[in-house]
This record gives C-alpha cells, structure tokens and sequence, in this order.
C-alpha cells in the first residue's frame, strides 16, 4: 500500500522528466534526464554515463510497454508506480528499478573502489541541492553497518527505501 509520502516522491520524479510540462513524458524526456545527471557528475561521454542511460531506457521500455504507449501522462505512471513497482515491494523494484540504481551506484564510485565513499556522496546529495551538514547525517544514516562506505547493496537498499518512504534521508531532488 502506497503512502502520501511514496506518491508524491513519484510526482516529482515525473515532474523533473517533464520539464516542458508537456503532461506526458517520453523516451527522450527520460534519457535528457540521465544525460543531465551524467553532465552534473562531470561524466559526460563516459562509459559510466552510457550504462546509466542504458538502465534508464531498459526502465522506460518497460514502462512504456506496460502502459501501452510511448507517451506516458502523469496518471499512468503514477498509477504503474503503483502497481508495477510499489505495490510488488522489494520483488518489484528488483525487476525494474534495480539496474538504474546500481548504474548510479557506479556512476557515484569516482574512484572506483567499488563503494559509495562519504565524500561522494556528500558531492552527489550537492548536487541534488542538498546542503552538506545533511547529506553528511544523510550519510551516516545509510551506513547501515557502519563502515564509513556505502557498498553497492547499501546504496541500492538505500534509495529502495526512500522511494518506498521508509526514510526521509535526502537522495533525489534536483534532475
Ligand atoms: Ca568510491
Ligand atoms: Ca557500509
């Protein structure tokens, strides 16, 4: 069952793909956000920005076949976030969420250790327009085991649970 909190984090998710407040969003709206999320990080061009925008379009295929049109309004994907993705829980976000992010996981590891350091995260949650002192208790939150990193499965179990509203640290805003 879906929260306030839930449907109005999907809102803004569709809000910030329909930039031209068209009403409806489509393939490239969904691509032009990767590709600006890649250009914040300084990743523009990078393999790193193609496999994020690779996961993105798998997400959007999906979506877009499940609505049956390329031109998804907003009714239709919050009412598909609902049901293709909030409502099947964990086993829902794993079949289509999952890869974009373990793509932003990556896209975060500048330098490549594998793991989501407290420094790149703080650089992401700035550019997501969240001020430092937060992202840092953000940070802090995350780190479920405490190890001072956010491995790959903390990241994604991370913003699992934000989007799922089972916490209110910071993780998406701005693109
Ligand atoms: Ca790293
Ligand atoms: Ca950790």
């Amino acid at each position: 069952m879906a929260g306030v909190e839930e449907k109005s984090r999907m809102e803004k998710r569709f809000e910030l793909w329909d930039r031209e407040g068209k009403g409806y969003v489509e393939r490239s709206d969904v691509e032009a956000g990767a590709v600006r999320f890649a250009q914040a990080l300084g990743e523009q061009g990078s393999t790193k920005e193609q496999a994020l925008i690779d996961a993105y379009m798998g997400m959007w295929d999906s979506l877009s076949r499940a609505a049956g049109t390329d031109r998804v309004g907003k009714d239709v994907f919050l009412r598909l976030s609902e049901t293709a993705v909030i409502g099947q829980g964990d086993g829902g976000f794993d079949r289509v969420l999952r890869p974009v992010v373990e793509a932003l996981a990556d896209l975060l590891d500048t330098d490549g250790d594998g793991r989501v350091g407290e420094r790149e995260f703080v650089r992401w949650a700035g550019v997501m327009g969240v001020r430092g002192p937060d992202s840092a208790r953000a940070f802090e939150h995350l780190d479920g085991d405490g190890d001072g990193t956010l491995s790959r499965e903390e990241f994604t179990v991370a913003v699992r649970d934000y989007l799922f509203g089972r916490h209110d640290a910071p993780l998406f805003g701005a693109r």
